[in-house]
């Protein structure tokens, strides 16, 4: 039976750019091929159940402004309900994924017990809503820094039953993601890091994370799970210090572990800002690193410093990220979470659809032109021409070389070599001619 949540709204078509219908996509046609295949398989969107349905519009300076027949979220029949609502709005978008925390779709139990049978409970309700739709979970992921348990962390924690907590709690969620055919598995460190030095012993809580992670992989195995298990950087919030930085401390930290060729990345825009980088760095980071998994889509308010959630609305920005992603090989198992919420003051159903139906239209926009820079070839052309120097066998052979030798060689040939342009301008014109 259908909630009439969305009473009055149609599924979303496309009706191109020119379009008046706000509900309606204008960029987004799922079946169009761009460079050999559909927008649906190349951008792999997936809605965040947190942000759209566990969220209750709070902040911090002041309570709930959404008013959701589900709520309160304490109660198995509402957890249903707010599924109903769910499914619905995936049939409303005809979104191929979506992700969840075990936190967002079942209320939490008197016991460990009592949550995981929640968790099988309500994920079996999710799979026979997926029987007759086209929907499947992108990732399934563990809430291990909500509830007061986890203020100090969950696998740096220094209270090792939090650490075992931890290790129940992920298993639960690793074996619900396995049972719903999730393509990745994902963690998140949120308390991951500490507040202060004084009362932190940083080597252990490190060491700790790291063995934590090889359980989860040896678990991976262990079950047969085929799926990609993926960490997401962040340098702070909640924490002061977040131990997964940004992309690259995170490479650090799984090659000093030894988990490299296991563990990939789920990539944030709004982690990035946050991060002192923009997004399009940390996914070439991750990708000259054979570690790009995946992308959590947002932006972040440039001016507020906070990490804001919001639905990406900047073309230029999604465009370079689309083109370092397509330059990867694409997103593969991986696909674009929309890890974004509504402001507090958008409390219809409407603006829910609405929000997703401009961000799915962003990112199809990002794609196009990212598609086309690749097929035009500037961008590589000029890459290849700054470079080119390093093609001559002299310069090749240089890299095989040694210092002595490759200053005696260089000051026998005399040579004052001149600087050259970087052409910044001529680049950022060329990428404008396509945005
Ligand atoms: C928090 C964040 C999380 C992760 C999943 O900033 O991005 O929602 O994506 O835990
Ligand atoms: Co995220």
């Amino acid at each position: 039976m259908n909630t009439g949540f969305f009473e009055g709204l149609k599924p979303a078509k496309f009706e191109g750019a020119y379009s008046n219908d706000p509900m309606a996509f204008h960029h987004y046609n799922s079946d169009e091929i761009i460079l050999g295949k559909s927008m649906k398989e190349h951008l792999r969107f997936a809605v965040a159940y947190w942000h759209s349905f566990a969220w209750e519009g709070g902040d911090p300076f002041g309570g709930p402004t959404f008013e959701r027949p589900w709520h309160p979220q304490d109660e198995m029949g509402r957890a249903k309900m707010k599924a109903d609502v769910a499914f619905e709005m995936f049939d409303l978008l005809q979104n191929p994924f979506f992700c969840w925390h075990d936190a967002d779709v079942r209320p939490e139990g008197d016991t460990l017990a009592q949550s995981i049978s929640r968790l099988d409970e309500i994920t079996d309700y999710f799979m026979s809503k997926m029987e007759n739709r086209d929907v499947g979970l992108l990732w399934g992921t563990a809430n291990m820094f909500s509830h007061r348990r986890w203020m100090s962390g969950a696998s740096t924690n220094p209270d090792p039953e939090i650490f075992a907590y931890a290790v129940a709690t992920v298993k639960s969620c690793m074996d619900a993601t396995l049972k719903m055919g999730g393509q990745n598995y994902v963690l998140w460190g949120g308390r991951e890091g500490y507040e202060t030095l004084l009362n932190t012993n940083m080597g252990r809580e490190l060491d700790h994370m790291g063995r934590f992670l090889h359980m989860v992989v040896e678990y991976k195995h262990k079950i047969g799970y085929k799926g990609q298990i993926l960490v997401e950087p962040k340098p702070q919030e909640p924490s002061k210090h977040q131990y997964d930085y940004d992309a690259a401390t995170c490479i650090g930290f799984l090659r000093k572990y030894g988990l490299e060729n296991e563990i990939k990345l789920n990539l944030e825009q709004g982690h990035a800002i946050l991060a002192g980088h923009s997004f399009e760095h940390e996914i070439a980071v991750a990708a000259t690193n054979g570690m790009l998994g995946s992308i959590d889509m947002n932006r972040n308010d440039y001016q507020s410093g906070w990490d804001t959630d919001q639905f990406p609305n900047n073309v230029p920005e999604v465009a370079l990220c689309y083109y370092h992603i397509l330059k990867a090989g694409g997103l593969v198992q991986g696909g674009t979470n929309f890890d974004a919420k509504l402001r507090r003051q958008s409390i219809d159903a409407q603006d829910l659809i609405a929000a997703h139906i401009g961000a799915m239209d962003i990112c199809a926009r990002g794609l196009k032109t990212a598609a086309a820079m690749i097929e035009d070839g500037g961008l590589e052309d000029m890459l290849t021409k700054r470079y080119a120097g390093w093609d001559s066998p002299e310069a090749k052979a240089m890299l095989d070389s040694d210092f002595t030798s490759i200053s005696e060689k260089f000051l026998a040939r005399g040579h004052d070599p001149q600087p050259q342009s970087g052409r910044q301008e001529i680049i950022e014109n060329y990428v404008s001619r396509f945005v």
